[in-house]
């Protein structure tokens, strides 16, 4: 739609007392708080959206490719790379001696070496970089890096898991402890006690394009660096540093990546650097595309976590005292797993208060990939324990889970205090779970489950509904912070360039309505431009759910700063007070008179006033003390709750979510749609985390499951028939922008409410043993067929008639017909 035919927008010096406001755009609903369309949503459909391997080449762009370690330990005892360079097709081959300044992709420990010197630290490491004329045969001959006379290791021992790393103290960071009151005092005295373990896996980001970099050498010693990152000033840095050069030398571009997920938060680094010092050497441009599976053997995931947790409690389940270890696979490097480490232990009491707690976060150092950033950053692996802790004291009092939880529910002006210190000022746990009760019909559906398992031996069905209280802000207090450049062109239309990076999550729609509503301008007169170091610098990553609050609020900071002028102008032209100006409509309303924005612009112009402005934001109130862990780590926090149901088939451990109801805080939201999508979309990717994503090593450290064949990320036709997703509406108490909530993490863990409900149906199919009802975490089905198995057991009647993996003749007696129901 071009509404910019109009000629009169040409010649505002004239007639603009005259114009009609609704040649503006009054039709289209004011942007701001509207569902809605990504702004690239089309162009995702159609192809046409541009990633970074859609860019047109430029004419001499090579390839590279990473030669990787084929142990998880070992000494490099010597690198004899003329096999490769003579291979067809290759220009270059680069090591770590070819690296002019610092060998270091990492973000905090500069433990991350770009490429291994001396000893690898994992299977997969990149020891070497090919650069040839094609994508395939740098492919190739990295591929040698396999062959003993290339790369000769002496092997060493490697520590593989987690509890061998735990059992030497080998950790990449000090340990975490957090304690208030006396919680072994409280445990010992409480009338109740359980103690447990738990553990849960990893998770691979499975960004739908993987990593990538493309390098250009610029003139005068600059280098370009597109990359699909979430990070683009981390990805300038860390490459100004590899090559020893200014940062003003290097610039980071990104228009969009094609999913991120934490993945690209730090670890987007190593790919950017590869491509810089190719393209420096070769004095082309390098593109740095990582296959699949070469991507999932390079890069960190979601850490996974081993625990110990002890609690006593009264006889209505309110906790009295708790401890919780915390035992996270850190892999070879820090990475960010110390900031994802005080996540965790800032999530443990989840939406509960714990008077007397102590909470302990282990890095375990081993020799795997560097885990990293995933969806919630720490915060889920910490408040699951706390949702298995009290799904067992339920067990065990035989009580509702439901209202367990709602007894340790934090209060409002009492028992509010968290256990790093922060109150909870802004609790809507309890009216949005009283909503999503009725709404789901709960209390009704969990009635009718046992009649239902009472007359089916084989399937059984569980229930659970777990909430969520997520802390937002960056827990390292000055990266929040955020930057933004809004351009204001004579014909009225808007330009905005920000510091976060859009990945799908809709950061560019939400911060073009946040201008739009600014302006009073229907959405298409904003264009959001690509992530450019050039134009913001020393940007935060695109991370911890803040782009929009972030980005949102520098942008209206920037827009607003030209509103003002052109207020003040207004004033000063048609009498009035700047303040009594209106920006509503696509048009300017001062003292009566309305003119199109566009046309009062060029008057602006003509005016001489500034069109243009930079804008600015940091996060009042946060702050944190990295010593006792405690302060205020979060501006505020998001709620939320879910109901699942399950069918389990108890002889194959198979499973189906059959009905999800969710409701989830977004604050009074920028664009519902968007929210929508972020929330079932988050809902899902948990699902998997718990259910079907399972990462497996090998005895020697080799990643076996490393593409789709082997890792199972959820599909279309895993999300529920039945899927009920409401937004709770619940304006911010804090001025966040438009008073809406951060949205992209929160909801990932609200899945737990599918890995309880299958817990609940395993608690069915032996409910004298329920109250162990042991299931780690992923339930694949084998791993519910081993609690299955571990149940029965436990079991006085059903000892011995274990089902897993055994011939009929141990299958429990079955009559034929329920054999044959379906879970489906
Ligand atoms: N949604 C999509 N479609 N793709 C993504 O990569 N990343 C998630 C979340 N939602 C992601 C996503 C993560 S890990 C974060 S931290 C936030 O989006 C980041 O964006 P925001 O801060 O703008 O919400
Ligand atoms: N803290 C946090 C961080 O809470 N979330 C993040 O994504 C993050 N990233 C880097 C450093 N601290
Ligand atoms: Mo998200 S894990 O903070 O990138």
């Amino acid at each position: 739609m071009n509404r910019r035919s109009d000629p009169i927008a040409t010649h505002a010096t004239q007639s603009i007392h005259s114009t009609d406001p609704a040649r503006e755009g009054v039709a289209a609903p004011p942007a701001l708080g509207a569902p809605l369309p990504h702004e690239s949503a089309d162009l995702h459909v159609s192809g046409e959206a541009r990633y970074i391997d859609d860019i047109p080449e430029l004419h001499g762009t090579l390839h590279a490719a990473l030669g990787l370690s084929r142990h998880a330990r070992a000494r490099i005892v010597s690198l004899d790379l003329r096999r490769v360079r003579e291979a067809p097709g290759v220009i270059a081959v680069l090591s770590a001696a070819d690296i002019p300044g610092e060998n270091n992709c990492g973000p905090v420990l500069h433990d991350d070496p770009v490429l291994a010197h001396d000893e690898v630290q994992y299977l997969g490491q990149p020891v070497f970089a090919v650069v040839a004329t094609s994508h395939d045969l740098a492919r190739r001959a990295a591929a040698l890096a396999a062959s003993d006379d290339v790369v000769r290791y002496e092997p060493l021992e490697p520590v593989l898991s987690v509890a061998e790393a735990k059992a030497m103290q080998h950790y990449v960071l000090p340990p975490l402890r957090l304690t208030r009151g006396k919680p072994a005092q409280r445990i010992a005295a409480a009338p109740h006690r359980i103690a447990g373990t738990f553990e849960v896996g990893g998770q691979e980001q499975f960004y739908l394009e993987g990593q990538i970099a493309y390098a250009l050498p610029q003139e005068q010693g600059g280098m370009l660096i597109h990359s699909s990152t979430q990070h683009p000033s981390e990805m300038q840095q860390v490459v100004a540093h590899l090559l020893d050069w200014p940062a003003h030398r290097v610039a980071c571009e990104c228009r969009r990546m094609g999913g991120g997920f934490g993945g690209k938060e730090s670890q987007s680094a190593l790919f950017a650097c590869v491509a810089a010092l190719a393209a420096l050497k070769t004095g082309h441009p390098v593109k740095l595309r990582a296959d699949r599976d070469d991507d999932f053997m390079i890069t960190g995931k979601r850490h996974d976590a081993e625990y110990e947790y002890e609690a006593g409690f009264d006889d209505d389940g309110r906790l009295l005292g708790a401890r919780v270890e915390i035992a996270l696979r850190a892999g070879y490097s820090a990475d960010l797993s110390g900031a994802v480490a005080t996540r965790a232990v800032c999530h443990v009491d989840n939406a509960y208060y714990l008077s007397d707690v102590e909470i302990v976060a282990l890095c375990c150092k081993t020799n795997t990939q560097s885990n990293t950033a995933f969806r919630g950053f720490g915060g889920p692996q910490g408040a699951l324990v706390m949702e298995v802790m009290l799904d067992a004291i339920a067990r065990r009092l035989n009580r509702d889970p439901l209202d367990v939880r709602r007894v340790n529910y934090y209060g409002i002006g009492e028992r509010d205090v968290t256990p790093y210190g922060q109150h909870v000022e802004d609790n809507v746990l309890a009216p949005l779970t009283d909503d999503l009760l009725a709404s789901s019909r709960y209390a009704e559906r969990r009635a009718a489950l046992v009649d239902y398992n009472r007359a089916s031996p084989v399937l059984k069905r569980g229930i659970a509904i777990t909430p969520v209280k997520f802390g937002i802000s960056f827990n390292v207090p000055h990266l929040n912070q955020a930057g933004a450049l809004v351009h204001v062109y004579r014909d009225g239309s808007v330009l905005v360039n920000h510091g976060g990076t859009e990945m799908g999550q809709g950061v560019n729609t939400k911060v073009a309505q946040v201008v739009a509503g600014a302006f009073g301008l229907p959405l298409e007169r904003v264009r959001v431009s690509a992530t450019d170091t050039a134009k913001v610098a020393n940007t935060s990553a695109t991370a911890a759910s803040t782009g929009s609050d972030l980005n949102g609020k520098a942008a209206e900071d920037a827009a607003l700063t030209i509103r003002n002028r052109l207020a003040s102008l207004a004033a000063a032209e048609y009498g009035g007070t700047p303040d009594g100006v209106a920006f509503e409509n696509g048009a300017v309303r001062a003292n009566g008179v309305s003119i199109a924005f566009a046309q009062f612009v060029e008057l602006a112009y003509l005016k001489r006033v500034q069109l243009w402005s930079d804008g600015f934001y940091a996060t009042p109130k946060v702050h944190w003390d990295a010593r006792t862990l405690t302060g205020h780590p979060f501006y505020y926090f998001a709620y939320g709750a879910a109901v699942s149901e399950v069918v389990v088939d108890t002889l194959t451990g198979e499973w189906k979510l059959v009905r999800a109801d969710v409701l989830h805080d977004a604050g009074r939201s920028i664009n519902p749609a968007i929210d929508m999508g972020q929330v079932e979309g988050a809902f899902i990717q948990g699902m998997g985390w718990l259910t079907t994503e399972e990462l497996w090593w090998s005895n020697d450290g080799r990643l076996m499951t490393h593409a789709p064949s082997t890792y199972k990320i959820p599909a279309i036709s895993d999300t529920p028939a039945a899927f009920n997703v409401r937004l709770y509406r619940n304006d911010n108490a804090e001025p966040t922008v438009f008073r809406s909530k951060a949205v992209g993490e929160p909801p990932l863990l609200l899945a737990f409410s599918v890995f309880l409900a299958i817990r609940d149906a395993i608690g069915a199919a032996v409910p004298e043993a329920r109250e162990a009802a042991p299931l780690r975490a992923p339930a694949t089905p084998e791993a519910i067929l081993d609690a299955l198995d571990a149940l029965r057991a436990l079991s006085p009647t059903q000892a011995g008639t274990s089902a897993a993996g055994r011939g009929h003749a141990d299958l429990p007696a079955v009559p034929a017909a329920a054999r044959n129901q379906k879970v489906d």
